[in-house]
């Protein structure tokens, strides 16, 4: 018998991730055996993450959504029949039509995020078709929005420094992220600058993974960072250390950050981020005599109330200092803003009505139960990449809404999740291997392309092909509607722009990867001699006639709230909202600060129903200092129940000195079909106050032991 031959084929992890991997699939006889990182990509470097590295297993997993299927049961039974694609797509579009006929489109409600970072298979498809058929606007503020529209206003959209730079970096402050987790193929290039000589400082406030291994750990109280960044500016400023030349020429308003930083004192900042106030001056002068610097921020630090503040004032500290002079100085958010992604084609936002109502996606729960949208009842909403139940916050309100009959729900999935749990109709979606595309990427400088190399299991088809489907049926005739996958590629990428000069989609597919031609790693300064993109062209320390505002381009979509209230021009700490001195009535009932970070084996909720990886990652657990345990008379490893208001959900109690008391830590994606509630059942929908993130780090609760 002759041997099966295996083929390889370059690949892109699809995920909300921002390693965006350039893969390797390995295929035999039609079926996809294994994946590998690419050896050739000067981040992947040849490695995968735990989750990731055995791909092929999820692709065949036996609980993969094969056929379409409608429910045959109460809502979130898990009863559901198989029907064929025809019957799934004639029911949609006849439930669409009469709910279009009775209530206007915008009683139908698009529900996506990132759960597929695809251009073609993640952000098309849904959003043109949604916005053609003039549906209610969801605006999906998940993650790094408030972070965006603070350092759009600091200093635009620029992709900073290049994260690869960082091996130059003798200074590197991780503020807020846990890269050992979340970012495994930059923290490879810190720890090597480590070993040249560079000092590590995280930032987090509990000791993660990443904090463990940095020279220095620094824990302020969750929340409290804008504080931290005030103070270090004060002593920056105090001291004399400003590199006064780059501040003169390349910045706006030092005069008034100066004042307004006077009393911003490390004895004052002390007090709220519980550092002693040594520390602070000490983290302010080593960050700003040693060069070049570099901070990364993680999306968490957006995450309370104060969160858009906090970055501002962070991203005031390398122009200050003058880093930014430095290649391998400056700071690193989201490098996406140097990519020539056409959002504009991708996801038709001039499709629009004009007057279309825009809810939040974080807010949905509340939508469905306690605070309905003005305009048409919400009748239908159809949902794909992406998992509320499990990730937004509010959970029980989220399930109180879609358990409601008249509720049609779509979902387009490859797993009953906790969301598609709840679904009229189930539609078996591609996975990785089994459709072509670029991966967005938003933590490198790299366009990642991925090959369609086996076919997709059972009925399962791609996103797009969803889309086009359903707009087929609906006569929908604008030309995305269209394109092949590989029309859309054509289309979704400005090949034309300077950064892709050189590369091409065949140059892409003979590759797998590209990078773009914003300098190398060896030489990009792009602020050397200020060159912001902002209005003014300087670094805004101050930013006059501020509004809040969602930013559209890299959220894609849509163009945000126009205009937001106004914002205080000037960086400060903001409070959080739900603390002891900001509500102490809460406060007395739920003493106790809670974050809820990525848990370090799933992928938000993926993976989290693989058993493999369940046992890899380890159960829910509730991180929790002796001194709280004690006072609650919980013992190590014990169930507790953490709670508030909003919900519930349980865990085992993991005593340790890596929290501070006052603080527990749970971390997210745990199913909560195969657990007792999960962390987002205690997680407030309130948005923060810019951008309209999240508030997943300004959360008080009680914890009690289970018996
Ligand atoms: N393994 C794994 N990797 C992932 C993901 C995953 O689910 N699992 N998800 C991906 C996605 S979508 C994203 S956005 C990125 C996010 O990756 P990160 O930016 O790393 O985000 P988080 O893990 O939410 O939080 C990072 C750290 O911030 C700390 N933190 C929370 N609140 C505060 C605060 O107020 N102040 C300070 N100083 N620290 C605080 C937490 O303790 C945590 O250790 O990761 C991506 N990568
Ligand atoms: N408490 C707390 N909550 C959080 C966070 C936190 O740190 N703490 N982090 C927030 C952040 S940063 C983010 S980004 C969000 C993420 O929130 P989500 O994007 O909702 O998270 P995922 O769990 O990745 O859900 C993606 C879903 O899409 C499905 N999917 C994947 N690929 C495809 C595809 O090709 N087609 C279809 N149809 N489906 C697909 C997956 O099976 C999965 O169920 O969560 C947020 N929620
Ligand atoms: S999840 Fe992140 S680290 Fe893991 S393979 Fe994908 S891009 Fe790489
Ligand atoms: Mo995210």
């Amino acid at each position: 018998m002759a041997e099966p031959i295996k083929t390889t084929h370059p690949g892109g992890c699809p995920h909300d991730c921002p390693d965006t991997c350039s893969m390797i699939f390995e295929v035999e006889d039609g079926k996809l055996t294994g994946v590998k990182g690419n050896p050739d990509h000067p981040m992947t470097r040849g490695g995968l993450c735990v989750k990731l590295k055995d791909y092929e297993k999820r692709h065949y997993h036996p609980d993969r959504l094969l056929y379409p299927m409608r429910r045959s049961g109460p809502k979130g039974s898990g009863q559901f029949t198989r029907i064929s694609w025809d019957e799934a797509l004639d029911e949609i579009v006849s439930r669409w039509q009469a709910i279009i006929a009775e209530h206007g489109p915008q009683a139908i409600v698009p529900y996506s995020y990132l759960g597929n970072q695809g251009l073609v298979h993640g952000l098309n498809g849904g959003d043109a078709f949604f916005n053609r058929m003039g549906a209610t606007v969801t605006e999906r503020t998940f993650c790094g929005e408030g972070s965006s529209t603070a350092w759009l206003l600091t200093v635009g959209p620029t992709a900073g420094v290049d994260p690869e730079s960082f091996i130059h970096a003798k200074y590197i402050i991780i503020w807020a992220c846990n890269s050992v987790s979340t970012n495994l193929h930059h923290w490879h290039i810190v720890k090597e600058a480590q070993k040249q000589g560079a000092k590590v400082v995280v930032i987090d406030a509990y000791a993660s993974r990443t904090a463990k291994e940095a020279d220095w750990h620094i824990a302020p109280k969750p929340g409290t960072d804008g504080a931290l960044a005030m103070a270090m500016i004060h002593t920056i400023i105090e001291e004399g250390l400003i590199d006064q030349d780059y501040v003169d020429n390349y910045t706006v308003g030092f005069p008034e950050l100066a004042e307004r930083a006077l009393t911003r004192t490390p004895e004052w900042a002390a007090e709220i981020t519980g550092i002693p106030a040594d520390d602070i001056r000490e983290l302010a002068r080593e960050y700003a005599v040693t060069q070049p610097a570099a901070i990364r921020i993680g999306v968490a630090l957006e995450r309370h109330h104060g969160g858009g503040q906090t970055i501002r004032a962070v991203a005031c500290l390398p122009a200050l200092t003058g880093a930014w002079r430095h290649v391998g100085g400056g700071i690193l958010q989201f490098p996406v803003w140097e990519h020539p992604y056409r959002f504009d084609v991708i996801c038709r936002p001039d499709l629009i009505p004009e007057g279309t109502r825009v809810i939040n996606a974080l807010q949905i729960g509340r939508a469905l139960t306690i605070d309905p949208p003005a305009g048409p009842p919400i009748k239908s909403i159809m949902c794909w990449n992406a998992n509320p139940v499990t990730q937004a916050p509010e959970t029980d309100r989220i399930v109180e809404g879609l358990k409601n009959e008249d509720l049609f729900l779509v979902s387009a999935e490859h797993f009953i999740s906790d969301t598609a749990l709840y679904a009229d109709i189930l539609l078996p979606a591609s996975m990785g291997a089994e459709m072509e595309d670029v991966i967005l990427s938003w933590g490198h400088l790299y366009l990642t392309y991925n090959a369609k190399c086996v076919e997709s299991p059972g009925e399962a088809i791609p996103n797009n092909e969803i889309f086009r489907r359903l707009a087929a049926r609906l006569g929908f005739q604008e030309d995305n509607f269209k394109w092949s996958d590989a029309e859309c590629l054509e289309h979704y990428i400005d090949w034309d722009a300077p950064a892709c000069k050189g590369i091409d989609l065949a140059i892409l597919r003979k590759q797998g990867f590209a990078r773009l031609n914003v300098g190398t790693k060896d030489d990009r300064a792009p602020h050397k001699e200020g060159n912001f993109p902002t209005p003014s062209g300087k670094c805004q320390l101050i930013a006059d006639g501020a509004t809040n505002f969602v930013p559209g381009p890299f959220r894609q979509m849509y163009d945000g709230l126009q205009p937001g209230e106004a914002l205080d021009p000037l960086p400060d700490y903001v409070p959080s909202r739900e603390t002891a001195a900001t509500n102490p009535e809460l406060a007395k009932r739920y003493p106790l600060n809670i974050v809820s970070p990525k848990s370090h084996g799933f992928l938000n909720s993926c993976y989290a129903n693989m058993e493999n990886k369940i046992q890899g990652q380890g159960e829910q657990f509730v991180l929790i200092n002796a001194l709280d345990a004690d006072q609650r008379g919980i013992r190590q490893g014990e169930k507790v129940r953490v709670f508030n208001g909003r919900g519930a959900f349980a865990g085992v109690a993991k005593i340790s000195e890596d929290v501070k008391p006052g603080l527990v830590v749970a971390t997210l994606g745990y199913w909560r079909q195969l657990n007792d509630g999960t962390v987002n059942s205690i997680s407030s929908a309130e948005l923060v106050n810019m951008g309209n993130a999240p508030s997943f780090s300004d959360n008080l609760v009680q914890v009690e032991a289970l018996q």
